[in-house]
């Protein structure tokens, strides 16, 4: 496929309400949107980026950057999918860049050929369960109401926000209230090696997992920590590549993998993460990085995927946004419809996006 132009596209969207985790508080989501426009079709790509590098290493702007400077300037001249992990391998790092520019490109060369990402990835569900992260809360009795609500609606499973000061009680006061539901935590690196003890406080709970206690780089402490708590081990951080994954697993870091294509440069890196997990028979789920509708579309036909076999982080888009760029994706029985169209199978409502546009920048190839 041959590319005549990339625009980039930078827009803000608040949340429903403030979104607050062991590293930051989001009130408003800015994203990055990759547009590729093709001879045959046009494609759209979704950075997962914050506006700080808080989660990672990456920001919104310095993506940007990357993007226009050094990703774009090696795209080759005929273009696909697979072809952009070899091309970008010289440039270190920046794996949400990366992921941004191939979910655009290969948003083209489906909608080209009229097949779906699930088909592509290999996606073998029409509907997937959903479940939601809650954040870091004021009071418990705020957060047992919102996480009430969410069960109300219809999520299968709750995912809950730690860290040092908000763990134990919380989780404590969920159990305690809603009984045997599917209930885990994520720390976002919150802790030490030094916590093993006290996060073993959480084994009487049975959690499905703990999502990342440990820093980004301490393989070596969340297997240590896996041999004191019972709690399973889940990486989100640590697992930025295939090979890391590999590691992780024949450490005994982890038990459970969360996958986000953006965290790992795109959803081919993705999926041979899922491939890996599988052939160990470790269960993986879909993350989430609170994306707008595009994303949202990639993340669900990832979580199609047979060894995705843990709810993902694939909540409607009312659990972000009061109004998604794209169709909004709703929850039916706990259940989210994987779209089917080619491509991502959903488009941006244009008049709407360029009402939230705050600037953008068209790359001639
Ligand atoms: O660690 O999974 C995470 C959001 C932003 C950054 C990191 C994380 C998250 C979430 C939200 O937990 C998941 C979602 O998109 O619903
Ligand atoms: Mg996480």
């Amino acid at each position: 496929m041959k590319l005549s132009a990339v625009e980039l596209r930078r827009i803000r969207l608040p949340l429903v309400s403030p979104f607050r985790t062991s590293f930051a508080t989001e009130t408003e989501r800015s994203v990055l949107l990759v547009r590729v426009l093709g001879t045959s079709a046009e494609g759209w790509g979704e950075c997962v980026a914050i506006d700080e590098p808080l989660y990672s290493s990456e920001y919104v702007s310095g993506a940007a950057q990357v993007i226009t400077d050094f990703l774009l300037p090696r795209l080759p001249s005929d273009v696909t999918a697979r072809a952009l992990g070899p091309a970008f391998a010289p440039v270190k790092g920046h794996p949400m860049a990366k992921a941004a520019v191939e979910m655009a490109v290969l948003d083209a060369e489906l909608r080209g050929a009229g097949m779906s990402y699930a088909a592509y990835l290999g996606g073998i569900h029409d509907r997937v369960p959903a479940g939601v992260s809650v954040g870091i809360m004021d009071s418990i009795p705020e957060l047992l109401d919102h996480v009430d609500g969410y069960l109300a609606e219809g999520y299968a499973r709750i995912k809950l926000k730690i860290q040092p000061g908000w763990d134990l009680e919380p989780v404590r006061a969920v159990r305690e209230r809603f009984g045997d539901i599917l209930l885990q935590v994520d720390a976002n690196t919150a802790y030490t090696r030094a916590d093993a003890r006290h996060l073993a406080g959480l084994d009487p709970f049975d959690l499905l997992l703990i999502e990342q206690p440990l820093p980004e780089d301490d393989l070596l402490g969340h297997a240590q920590l896996a041999a004191v708590a019972r709690t399973p081990i889940c990486l989100d951080e640590s697992i930025v590549s295939a090979r890391a994954a590999a590691d992780a697993l024949s450490l005994g870091a982890c038990s459970i993998i969360n996958v986000k294509a953006g965290r790992v440069g795109g959803y081919l890196e993705a999926r041979r993460i899922h491939d890996v997990a599988m052939a160990h028979d470790v269960p993986v789920w879909c993350g989430g990085m609170l994306e707008t509708g595009l994303g949202r579309a990639a993340n669900l036909a990832f979580a199609a995927l047979p060894g995705c076999t843990l709810p993902g982080d694939v909540s409607a888009s009312s659990r972000y946004y009061t109004r998604d760029i794209t169709e909004p994706f709703c929850l039916v029985d706990g259940l989210m419809t994987v779209p089917s169209g080619p491509g991502l199978g959903v488009s941006p409502i244009m008049d709407y996006l360029d009402e939230l546009t705050e600037s953008s920048q068209l790359v001639r190839l």
